[in-house]
């Protein structure tokens, strides 16, 4: 599944072509891996992590021109601005977008954009884009970042075995990928890359810089000069982190089917937050919301959710969601969260 060898053909002949690649990435360790794949299969080019939500935004074509790109790569993320678009039409630079997230988005069908996304194939599938950039690259000795990506998104890839075989000790023997995100070592190095990926522009060069290189997953687990401040970040997230998760569990045994649970401050984790809620509390339907000025940035986790969640927000003035059938992301201005909680809540009977 994932991509038709005609597609993933196509690619590698883009990535061929290029001199001088740049990737931007969805800001996970699921667009990361992506990255990472390419980046070391092909042996060219720079990563750009996308801080931009809901989009990737013009301004980040700035780093086209700085870069002197001559390809630009968009991985795992699901909307690009039009001025995007349009800038990397006026200096001529085709884009290659790979992305499997659901969304209709008319401006991918410009004549520069070469547009990949399982989901429209015949054989509609949803492996993350690290599985399919695992596709692409197909190199076997990075078949541990491909995993890494994989189980982040919340899938277990059908390679998993294999890995199991060459890494037993850091794998368990499971069929749930978040089991294995959250109880083995390869896991903490998925949740590792997460925490570290909010870090600074500078930190997150270095890590990369660092990753590009790297030859074992041992390296990343142990501590050394090279990967010091990806600890450090780690670290310092999972500690608010776990104070946070300990309070919306709290909050979460006392309630009913659908929870709400706010926070505020100058780290958003929500995702990381609700996906480890939704782990723990399956059958519940997560919403965690995440405060920021006058905005919300909030992650919805359910079976079957998004169109729930859609529809709840179509009489919301300016506010914007998307995602997958069971995690949805949304934002809002803060004086809408009574309104959107309350038809959540309607619709989710
Ligand atoms: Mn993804």
């Amino acid at each position: 599944m994932g991509f038709t060898e005609k597609q993933i053909k196509e690619i590698r002949e883009y990535l061929e072509q290029s001199h001088n690649p740049l990737f931007f990435f969805d800001n996970d360790a699921d667009g990361l891996c992506s990255f990472l794949l390419l980046r070391r299969a092909f042996g060219k080019g720079k990563g750009v992590p996308i801080r931009s939500f809901p989009e990737l935004n013009a301004s980040y074509f700035r780093k086209v021109q700085e870069l002197k790109a001559d390809y630009i790569f968009i991985l795992d993320k699901p909307l690009v601005a039009d001025e995007f678009l349009k800038e990397a039409e006026k200096y001529n630079i085709p884009i290659v977008w790979i992305d499997h997230h659901e969304i209709q988005n008319a401006n991918r069908f410009s004549e520069l954009v070469k547009y990949y996304n399982p989901t429209l194939n015949e054989q509609k599938s949803t492996e993350p884009t690290t599985f399919l950039c695992y596709q692409v690259a197909n190199k076997k000795e990075d078949i541990w970042f491909a995993v890494v990506g994989c189980i982040s998104d919340r899938h277990l890839p059908d390679f998993y075995e294999d890995f199991t075989k060459k890494y037993a000790d850091l794998s368990i023997e499971s069929k749930n990928a978040f089991d294995v995100y959250y109880t083995s070592q390869i896991g903490k190095i998925a949740r590792i890359f997460s925490f570290a990926l909010k870090d600074s522009i500078t930190n997150v060069v270095n890590m990369l810089k660092f990753l590009v290189q790297v030859k074992m997953p041992y390296e990343i687990l142990e501590e050394d000069k090279r990967n010091y401040t990806m600890h450090k970040r780690f670290r310092q997230i999972h500690g608010r982190y776990m104070k946070l998760l300990i309070k919306a569990e709290d909050h979460y045994k006392k309630g009913g089917k659908l929870l709400f649970f706010q926070y505020g401050g100058d780290l958003s984790i929500s995702s990381d937050l609700s996906n480890e809620l939704s782990y723990r509390f399956p059958k519940k339907i997560i919403v965690v919301v995440y405060v920021t000025g006058i905005k919300a940035n909030i992650s919805v986790r359910g079976e079957k959710i998004r169109e729930a969640v859609l529809k709840s927000i179509e009489d919301i003035d300016g506010a914007t969601g998307g995602g997958h059938e069971n995690a949805v992301g949304v934002q809002m201005r803060i004086e809408n969260l009574g309104k959107f909680r309350k038809s959540l809540k309607e619709l989710a009977k």
